[in-house]
């Protein structure tokens, strides 16, 4: 909560004042010149289809005002399968693009110069193959590595926390990232070797100064493995970059960023780092996606400028900022093309750059800057206390904190105490005019690279690829070789991004995960709100009807890892009297069919954010009707264009749920189909 005004009192004897920007400890932004010297970084998370419709996406996000990329890799390339794994069929393509081998990575930035334009990469499970791709394509397009200029995300730990695209156990994926960092610290002196993530946790549920403290957490935990390996502070730090949320908590989403930097100025002038370079903290930034709407959506144009704006005023070296058609699809071409501009408008029109740090003393900001800092640091001695966040993580305290914050969230937005304009107050009846959105025709990009993986595996010399390989694999068993360099050689001769994954997974365990929903706190936001009792009174006469509660059966399908939704209709629906089972992350469709084969269900609900959502529900069908389950009603819930509605329908889906719908409108059209399909019986 906010003070109704500061004053002087607010801020005296505050520690972190009197430094400018571009000093110790970089409360003030990273660069004494700031933005005057160089503008941000737009830079836009692109990729879908296949390499060549990317790299299109790419030398037209060049040409209309973007400075540097950024790589969004599909989901199956993100754990490790090649497009032609049977696990990956209905994702190929539709999150981000399709990468299998060096030959894809090549046409990926085709015409592009390498040398001069600095490329992200979001890239954590699969990162040995990705990066080596990186490294190969540019060596055989005759870049030198130190001339490489860019990115890799290479941050395991949140992905276990809440992105949900890991491979190994997190004691091999911790080496994993070690590796990569020690190698890119001698060979490629320019790259950054870990962008160290916030923003996931932010999207998750957490608020600014939970985000905050887990990526910091992490970062330590990631330098104290990078420390035991002998590596200098003074000359690996500085490519240590940082990755945060920005959403629409204005004020206190700057001072997030202020206070970030001053924690890990601290933090790394603690461990011993003498250099300015080390301590000083850089980031990217992204718009928020879960604070757009899928109603009236061109108001995400405004929530996004809004955002970008803190981003700027937080300090930010590197922006994206979200396509307004977000919660409907990946961004179109139009899209792309707003929210690049609003970018552009920003730094050639406002003027903003001309002013390092424009908050800078005013007594609002540096006390909350201080406030948040000393939120952050209660939070870190909380995980200090459990033992260390890898022990924090595995008690279930991560997710259980992100959940909380997740399920207030949604409350506060239910009941109307949390404004959404055109979702909970001002609701347009109008119907929203309806966008030309991106379609990613998943088949054809399937079948193109199984024809391309096919023709690779004839060409290539295939005794070199099984000695790489085996090279490959002996090293994940030998902590001490470095798996980077060894990715480097296979991939070379050809092996395929999900052959070094198998290799490696020979000697390192695959990760699987629990779903968990956190029970009661839904509820008790809502206990005196009549819609929310109404539902379940609802629940209640039901029950006593058929001599049981109304169970459900909830499941995410196909590679999908955002699990954030599925998670509070969970904990929504089970407060509400429902009993609620949610099945694993990734699960297939004989999976779901055995689960509901192994207890009575009522109906079955299934969440997909990814796209993928036709081919998955016509496999789900398939499975359902060759086991006679298909009498039970399925609903679906998540980003679903209503171009796709009819087709989900024809399937047999009852009811499609789209982002931003009320608990009390979930929970109460179940029971009303779960009442039709009675009577229809009864009939
Ligand atoms: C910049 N420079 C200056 C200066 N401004 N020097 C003096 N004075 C100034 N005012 C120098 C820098 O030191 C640097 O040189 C060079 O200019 C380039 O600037 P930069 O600030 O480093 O900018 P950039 O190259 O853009 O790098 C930004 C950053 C990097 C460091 C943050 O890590 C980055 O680009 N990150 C992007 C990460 C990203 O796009 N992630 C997408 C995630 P030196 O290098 O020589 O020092 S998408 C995602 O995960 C969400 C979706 C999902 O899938 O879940
Ligand atoms: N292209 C552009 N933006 C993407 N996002 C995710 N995948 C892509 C992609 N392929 C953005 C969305 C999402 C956030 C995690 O990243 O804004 O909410």
């Amino acid at each position: 909560m906010h003070k109704p005004y500061y004053t002087q009192d607010d801020i005296d004897g505050l520690a972190h004042l009197g430094s400018c920007p571009g000093e110790s400890p970089f409360v003030r932004g990273p660069f004494e010149s700031m933005y005057r010297q160089k503008p941000w970084t737009i830079r836009q998370y692109t990729g879908f289809a296949g390499a060549d419709a990317s790299n299109a996406a790419f030398k037209r996000t060049l040409a209309e005002g973007g400075q540097g990329l950024s790589v969004a890799f599909d989901l199956a390339t993100h754990l490790g399968f090649d497009s032609d794994h049977p696990t990956a069929q209905a994702d190929v393509g539709r999150t981000g693009v399709a990468i299998d081998s060096v030959e894809d990575m090549k046409r990926l930035f085709d015409g592009i110069d390498l040398s001069q334009v600095s490329v992200s990469m979001t890239m954590n499970g699969a990162v040995l193959p990705i990066m080596a791709a990186f490294i190969v394509a540019a060596e055989e397009r005759g870049v030198a590595r130190h001339q490489l200029r860019g990115t890799i995300q290479n941050d395991i730990l949140k992905e276990f926390m809440v992105r949900n695209t890991y491979i190994f156990e997190p004691e091999p994926s911790m080496r994993i990232c070690t590796d990569v960092v020690e190698y890119l610290s001698h060979e490629l002196p320019n790259f950054n070797s870990m962008s160290i993530s916030g923003y996931h946790f932010q999207e998750a549920g957490a608020d600014p100064a939970l985000e905050l403290a887990l990526t910091l957490a992490n970062a330590r935990a990631y330098l104290d493995r990078i420390a035991a390996r002998g590596l200098d502070l003074d000359h690996f730090c500085h490519r240590l970059s940082f990755f945060f949320g920005v959403g629409m908590n204005f004020f206190n989403e700057i001072a997030k960023l202020r206070a970030a930097r001053l924690l890990w100025s601290e933090e790394v002038e603690r461990r011993g780092a003498r250099s300015e370079r080390a301590k000083r903290m850089k980031m990217h930034c992204q718009t928020s996606g879960w604070s757009l709407t899928a109603q009236e959506p061109q108001n995400n144009l405004i929530r996004t400028t809004i955002e970008a704006m803190a981003g700027v005023f937080g300090g930010t070296q590197s922006l994206h900022t979200n396509a307004y058609d977000e919660a409907l699809s990946l961004p179109s071409e139009h899209s792309a093309r707003l929210a690049r501009n609003t970018q552009l408008i920003l730094q050639q029109e406002t003027g903003i750059c001309e002013v390092a740090d424009p908050w800078g003393g005013s007594y609002m900001m540096e006390s909350m800057t201080k406030a948040m800092a000393d939120r952050v640091r209660a939070y870190l001695a909380q995980i200090d206390a459990q033992g260390g966040i890898l022990q924090a993580l595995q008690s279930g305290w991560v997710s259980e904190q992100i959940q909380t914050g997740s399920l207030h969230t949604q409350s506060r937005i239910d009941t109307g105490q949390q404004a959404i304009i055109g979702v909970n107050r001002f609701v347009s009846d109008e119907p929203t005019p309806s966008a030309a959105l991106l379609k990613v025709e998943g088949s054809a990009v399937l079948n193109e690279q199984r024809t391309r993986i096919a023709h690779l595996k004839q060409s290539r010399d295939g005794a070199a690829v099984e000695q790489a390989l085996a090279r490959l694999a002996a090293g994940a068993a030998q902590p001490g070789t470095n798996l980077l360099a060894l990715t480097i050689d296979a991939i070379r001769v050809r092996a395929t991004v999900g052959e070094c994954t198998q290799a490696l997974l020979g000697h390192m365990r695959r990760y699987h995960a629990d779903s968990r929903f956190l029970r009661g706190l839904y509820a008790a936001d809502r206990r005196q709100d009549t819609a929310w009792r109404r539902l379940e009174r609802q629940v209640k006469t039901f029950g006593e009807g058929e001599g049981h509660a109304p169970a459900i059966l909830l499941v995410k399908l196909g590679l999908d890892g955002h699990d954030r939704g599925i998670q509070v209709v969970a904990s929504g629906l089970k407060d509400a009297g429902f009993e609620v089972d949610m099945g694993p992350l990734f699960s297939t469709p004989e999976q779901v069919c055995k689960m509901l084969k192994f207890r009575h269900y009522d109906a079955l609900g299934v969440s997909i954010l990814s796209g993928a959502h036709l081919p998955l529900i016509e496999q789900l069908v398939g499975a359902l009707r060759e086991n006679r389950l298909d009498a039970i009603p399925l609903f679906v819930g998540g980003i679903i264009p209503e171009t796709d509605t009819a087709a989900l329908q024809d399937l047999g889906v009852s009811l499609i749920f789209s982002p931003g719908t009320r608990m009390e409108v979930i929970g109460e059209s179940i029971l009303n189909a779960l009442a039709a399909v009675r009577c229809h019986c009864a009939e």
